[in-house]
């Protein structure tokens, strides 16, 4: 059987022309790929990735959990109010001596500046006839009429009194203004509790007057004194609307 095909063998090369003998590869055209295998088994895992970003904040928690730190300080407030004013100090220590006043010529010299710039304000007042001097009393009106406390206010407001003439020669001055407004006055008189009793405004008793013909006649019914132009006085209710003038 053997020898069989052994000899099938050796025809069948015969016949196709193969030659080889038993030291050499038989040279032939290559077979037909086998099929692929079957799938090998899974790989073992990878190494750790690196590490991923930070995920987004939690929703918030439930309540009653830890508080939180303080917040930072809010705005300075407004000033408060000042405190009371402190006491006085002890006075100060005396400075060593210093020279007359006569004999200080820069006092001199300031004070002789000032009579200077009075003189000259005084003398354009004067020359304007914006006012009347006589002695050591300068008279001035603001040309404004209204009633007697009217005139009162208007005079302490500009640090002076109503005009109040004490002697013949003050009287004149104010009856020139009077006289330039042709109009009337009110005095610094009032009269007291007794009737036909006027005094000044501080209380005491006129030491010069100057009555128009049968005045005073109003028998405590007529409490001021008017001035009429020409510088006679009338026993006046204090309602009337009279020029103010002032002395200073
Ligand atoms: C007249 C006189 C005055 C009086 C006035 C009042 O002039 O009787 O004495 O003060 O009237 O209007
Ligand atoms: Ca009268």
């Amino acid at each position: 059987m053997l020898l069989c095909s052994l000899a099938f063998t050796l025809i069948l090369m015969a016949v196709s022309g193969i030659m080889c003998n038993r030291t050499e590869y038989c040279v032939g055209s290559p077979g037909i790929p086998g099929t692929p295998g079957s799938h090998g088994l899974p790989g073992r895992d990878g190494r750790d990735g690196v590490k991923g970003e930070p995920g987004p904040p939690g929703p918030m928690g439930p309540p009653g959990g830890m508080p939180g730190f303080p917040g930072c300080n809010g705005m300075s407030g407004i000033p408060g109010v000042p405190g009371e004013r402190g006491d006085k100090g002890d006075p100060g220590e005396r400075g060593p001596p210093g020279l007359p006043a006569s004999l200080d010529e820069q006092i001199q010299t300031i004070l002789h500046d000032f009579k200077h710039k009075i003189l000259q304000s005084t003398g354009v007042l004067i020359l304007q006839g914006s006012m009347m001097a006589v002695g050591d009393k300068v008279f001035a009106t603001n040309g404004q009429s209204v009633d007697f406390n009217a005139i009162k206010e208007t005079c302490v407001r500009a640090g002076g009194d109503i005009a109040a003439p004490r002697s013949p020669e003050e009287n004149a001055a104010i009856a020139s203004i009077v006289k330039k407004h042709n109009t009337y006055t009110y005095l610094g008189l009032m009269e007291g509790h007794t009737i036909g009793d006027f005094r000044y405004l501080d209380g005491a008793p006129v030491n010069y007057t100057n009555w128009y013909p049968g005045e005073p006649r109003g028998w405590g019914k007529e409490k001021c004194v008017e001035m009429y132009s020409d510088g006679t006085w009338n026993d006046r209710n204090c309602v009337q609307y009279r020029l103010a003038i002032c002395e200073f």
